[in-house]
């Protein structure tokens, strides 16, 4: 039996919602309706929910009410409430999260310590106060059958962490930090995460002119070895992940992009204990398709999962939209499943309404739109996977590499002088076309019979 006299009574903030969300197919005028989630169909060898594992943020979805540098919040968000009594506050919170959770039928969802517990006035009271939380999400979770994707600690808003948590010039402030992971960490072992995430807020830098780099690096790394220490004591299985993003808020953020975490990695050999949450608008701000990313990270072996979101190509600020361009996505997805799929990972909405998006159902439109275009994505990159359709035109174009010469070249056997030499024998190189925009063709062939 389930202890519901010990939880917060379930909400009723979504009325107007169908519960749960229904799949209607492509042709269905329903705006509360699934055109392309079909979570039991089958697409290759596995249905489209193990394939998506789709979750729901708590900090967007729940904890902002629209607020922005310019102005107040103006989104209707009665689970925000007056925090006189702040652990009932929380508890209302979730209350309204799970309620959503549920209704939408998303199988995940994920949080920083602080979105579902109030910071306390000690490091005592906040430890108190996550712990009464992840009672209260146990029994929600349990009831709802939603589970975690990944826990996170916020080491980024309150002022202390001003410059850096792991990073900070005060080892005081480091060791304030290392604190609020482990409590976030056995948060989130407790509630059977499947996977843990350090996303830099902070980490990086606004000047030289303060600033010891690279001792700030080796902090990082002393950091993130404590947790790896942490989590194989606590027994806790899920993976732990970096999310890389180039800048903001600081200008310089150590996690650059895949390549700068998968660097720091090698140097300091935690590659096989350490995996990369890629989120999409961070992807473009670094100067990089989405789909580099993932490839980048397939390619090092520290590929873990996915923060969903899209940015705008004229906009260079993390604007956290809801993905809804399947040739975009399409890209991505098909570099994820080429790597073999996610793992502990999945597709997480760090997705944020506009601010003018004011009605709770909002909400909901959102995640049926990003999951619908996720979904159609899927269905055109696992039938260009399925058809071999680019992976036989790019291993033609390479076929060369498995002649006489190019395994000759690649064993070893040819000196640089000995390809002068031999270049002194022969004509000119043929040239090949790249093809391009026939392959550009191709891809829009798939998205547009994606079904
Ligand atoms: C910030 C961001 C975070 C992380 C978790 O840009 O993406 O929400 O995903 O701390
Ligand atoms: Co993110």
């Amino acid at each position: 039996m389930l202890p519901c006299d010990k939880t917060s009574a379930m909400s009723d903030f979504f009325t107007t919602v169908p519960v749960p969300i229904p799949f209607e197919g492509p042709d269905s005028d329903n705006p509360l309706a699934f055109r392309w989630y079909d979570a039991d169909r089958v697409v290759g060898d596995k249905t489209m929910a193990e394939h998506l594992r789709f979750g729901v943020c708590y900090w967007h979805s729940f904890s902002w009410d629209g607020f922005d540098v310019f102005g107040a919040g103006t989104l209707d968000r009665p689970w925000i409430t007056d925090p006189g009594d702040p652990i009932a506050a929380a508890k209302t919170k979730m209350a309204a999260a799970f309620e959503f959770f549920e209704k939408l039928g998303a199988p995940f969802w994920s949080f920083h310590d602080r979105d579902i517990a109030p910071e306390g006035a000690t490091f005592g009271e906040s430890v108190d106060n996550l712990s009464i939380m992840v009672d209260e999400a146990e029994i929600h979770m349990e009831r709802t059958g939603t589970k975690l994707l990944w826990g996170t600690a916020n080491a980024f808003s309150n002022p202390r962490y001003q410059a850096g948590a792991a990073t900070n010039p005060d080892p005081e402030i480091f060791a304030y930090a290392a604190a609020q992971v482990c409590a976030a960490l056995e948060a989130t072992n407790r509630l059977g995460g499947a996977n843990y995430v350090l996303w830099g807020g902070r980490e990086g830098y606004e000047t030289l002119l303060n600033t010891d780099m690279k001792r700030e690096k080796e902090q990082l790394a002393r950091f993130l070895t404590m947790v790896i220490e942490h989590k194989h004591k606590i027994g806790f299985e899920g993976t732990i992940l970096l999310e890389p993003k180039p800048h903001e808020p600081t200008k310089h953020q150590y996690d650059f992009d895949v390549a700068a975490c998968h660097a720091f990695l090698q140097e300091y050999d935690l590659t096989a204990e350490v995996r990369t949450n890629i989120e999409v608008n961070h992807a473009t701000l670094s100067g990089h398709d989405f789909a580099h990313e993932v490839a980048t990270a397939v390619n090092a072996g520290i590929f873990g999962s996915i923060d969903a979101n899209a940015g705008d190509d004229r906009l260079g600020w993390d604007l956290d939209r809801f993905p809804v361009s399947v040739e975009d996505m399409t890209l991505g997805i098909y570099e994820i499943l080429k790597g073999g799929g996610f793992t502990t990972g999945g597709m997480m909405f760090d997705a944020k309404l506009r601010r003018q998006s004011i009605a709770r159902d909002d909400l909901f439109h959102g995640h049926i739109g990003g999951m619908d275009t996720l979904a159609r994505s899927l269905l055109a990159a696992s039938a260009m996977l399925e058809d071999g359709a680019l992976s036989d035109r790019v291993a033609d174009r390479y076929a060369g590499w498995d002649g006489d010469l190019g395994r000759q070249v690649m064993g070893g056997e040819y000196s640089l002088r000995d390809l002068h030499d031999r270049a002194l024998e022969l004509p000119e190189p043929n040239r090949a076309s790249g093809r391009q925009e026939e392959l550009e063709n191709l891809v829009a062939r798939y998205v547009e019979r994606a079904q």
